[in-house]
């Protein structure tokens, strides 16, 4: 197992001499953000995001996210010259030596939250998932904007996007996915690069958009639409486990044993009430999932891939991007090796 964590380039405020120092952190999750999306990143680019990461002495371990154009997952015409660009991506980052890349199939937004900086009873701040206010929220009237989300979108072209996916069932994503993957997959297996999905959070419909890789089932559907090797999955915990019917532990012995866990995102929710989460600190007393039986059964599989701490709360006064600080997600690293340690 590698630790890896996250970092968002140079603009972020955790650098990379703030995260090369948190122990036993030897990888780093990147992407490219400046290109937009659909088209093919440069092989300038990537070697000179690989340079600034490794003249700190960590690795490019993962990429997190080439991100999939709504067109393709719309299955419009225009897909075929996005998916040419995304396998020419996969291509450049392989003979940069990347060998993991992530990404998700969510219709138009990526994570959501219904608040962001929710203060806990310790004084933290964390993002939470509360039903009743997601339910009562209107993604179109121009006034949400999360980071997860896209932010080039406008109110209009929000809209747009919505009228597109009015017609798409999930058995349409389902294609549209499958489509996709049977391109992608075979120049991820000529040039050896794993490709794994990440699931989607929450793993429940939002604003009537469909969303499709949520539990168990649906993921054993996702490994044999292209039964390869190279088809596989980034089992985030957090995500996954805010439904009570997805045990983790399970999941990451039965997909790890098939050898299709490429990526573990490693953090613990707090299960407030059917629906509705708060997003605690990693240590398993602090939420509803078993950390330690999480980090046994990626022993008992005998992982070795990249792991990494997911989001964290933000502590000691820390401000930043939302989930994204440096202390909790420090901490969360510290523990999920000492973890790790204590199984050897
Ligand atoms: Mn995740």
């Amino acid at each position: 197992m590698e630790m890896t964590f996250r970092w968002y380039g140079d603009s972020d405020p955790v650098t990379l001499d703030k995260i090369r120092q948190i122990p036993g952190v030897t990888g780093i999750v990147s992407a490219i953000y400046d290109i937009p999306v659909g088209e093919a990143w440069p092989m300038d680019k990537i070697l000179e995001l690989k340079k600034k990461i490794e003249d700190k002495g960590l690795n490019l371990s993962v990429i997190e996210s080439v991100p999939v154009h709504e067109d393709i997952k719309l299955g419009k015409p225009s897909r075929d010259r996005m998916i040419e660009n995304y396998c020419t991506t996969l291509r450049n980052l392989a003979a940069a030596g990347v060998n993991v890349v992530c990404y998700n199939f969510m219709p138009v937004f990526d994570w959501t939250r219904s608040e962001l900086d929710h203060e806990l009873a310790d004084g933290s701040n964390a993002l939470i998932y509360v039903k009743e206010q997601v339910d009562k929220m209107d993604p179109i009237s121009g006034e949400l904007a999360l980071p997860g989300w896209d932010s080039s979108y406008t109110k209009e072209s929000l809209k747009a996007v919505f009228d597109e996916y009015a017609n798409i069932t999930e058995e349409d994503l389902w294609n549209n996915l499958k489509y996709f993957l049977e391109r992608v997959i075979k120049v991820a297996e000529e040039v050896k690069v794993k490709m794994a999905i990440h699931p989607d959070d929450p793993p429940w419909p939002i604003f009537g958009l469909p969303r499709i890789i949520t539990s168990k089932e649906n993921l054993e559907r996702f490994c044999k639409l292209v039964d390869s090797p190279y088809n596989g999955i980034t089992l985030c915990s957090g995500s996954l486990g805010v439904t009570k019917e997805n045990d983790i532990p399970d999941m990451v012995r039965y997909f790890g044993k098939m050898g299709r866990i490429h990526f573990g995102h490693c953090r613990n929710i707090l299960i407030t009430e059917e629906g509705s989460f708060e997003e605690s600190a990693h240590l398993s007393s602090k939420g509803s999932l078993d950390m330690r039986e999480i980090m046994k059964a990626y022993k008992e599989i005998g992982f070795d891939g990249p792991i990494r701490p997911d989001h964290g709360r933000m502590i000691w006064g820390e401000t930043g991007k939302p989930g994204y600080g440096l202390y909790d997600r420090a901490l969360g690293a510290v523990y999920l090796n000492g973890l790790w340690e204590g199984l050897e």
